[in-house]
């Protein structure tokens, strides 16, 4: 049984004081909420108090991105012992937005995924094809790439906590959310991949969650196919009603 998490990414929005007039809202709104597992992704300026604002609730708190290593010369950089020194519990990894502007790489987001396993957050690799590639029918090669590369090296044990995000960049920002037989397909896609990586044990425990323009009018529709795991959602999780409804699945 895959509990759902319904994900924030804030991406580059909010300031600690805006985070926080958004907690003020949102807390009473999806207090009790057992059904599905909720959390923010703030910026980094903002995490320190989304972390304390959130501590006793059913609200979870990571970072959009981190560094693979635990200290060094790079201007810019968080890493994870930062992180898990300030009780950060999550982290997305290989976000398509890291990858075009940041140029992260595939490397990168493995050595990042063996540092969050490393340091016990709950990674939350990203991946997803670009429209160019999809009507190339390059999907299932694009996804399966992705998830072979991030997986490398990577053990079952140690990787209990592993969330896979399949956000197709064409979807991202676009308000073109991909229809469910396409997810649930990229879906079915990412899980074999696991599983000739990890077992087919841990692939059928491994969340798949979706990313893309979701919205209320469309989370219920999503949520209801048996391959979606939740949702990663970024427009949509700016406004604390509106990101409460997704939370419920209600539009
Ligand atoms: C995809 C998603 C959140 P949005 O990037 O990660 O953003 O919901 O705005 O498409």
């Amino acid at each position: 049984m895959r509990k759902p998490l319904i994900a924030g990414n804030w991406k580059m929005y909010k300031t600690p004081r805006e985070s926080l007039a958004f907690l003020e809202k949102f807390l009473p709104l999806v207090e009790g909420h057992t059904r599905d597992e909720i959390a923010l992704f703030p910026t980094m300026s903002s995490l320190g108090y989304v972390l304390e604002a959130t501590e006793g609730t059913n609200v979870r708190a990571g970072a959009q991105t981190m560094h693979w290593l635990n200290e060094g010369p790079y201007t810019g950089q968080t890493s994870p012992t930062m992180l898990a020194s300030i009780n950060c519990t999550h982290v997305l990894l290989g976000h398509s937005e890291r990858r075009i502007y940041a140029n992260e790489t595939d490397d990168m987001v493995n050595w990042k995924l063996k540092a969050a396993i490393g340091h016990n957050l709950v990674p939350i690799v990203c991946v997803g094809e670009t429209m160019d590639k999809r009507q190339s029918g390059l999907t299932e090669a694009v996804l399966r790439w992705q998830i072979a590369n991030a997986l490398n090296g990577v053990e079952r044990e140690g990787s209990e906590k592993l969330i896979i995000a399949y956000e197709p960049v064409w979807a991202i920002g676009t308000g073109s959310t991909a229809t469910p037989t396409v997810v649930s397909e990229a879906h079915r896609i990412i899980r074999r991949e696991v599983a000739e990586r990890l077992g087919q044990e841990r692939a059928d425990a491994t969340r798949i969650i979706y990313g893309g323009s979701v919205k209320p009018e469309n989370a219920s529709q999503l949520m209801a196919q048996p391959e979606i795991d939740g949702a990663l959602v970024g427009g949509g999780s700016l406004d604390a009603e509106t990101f409460a409804r997704i939370v419920k699945y209600s539009a």
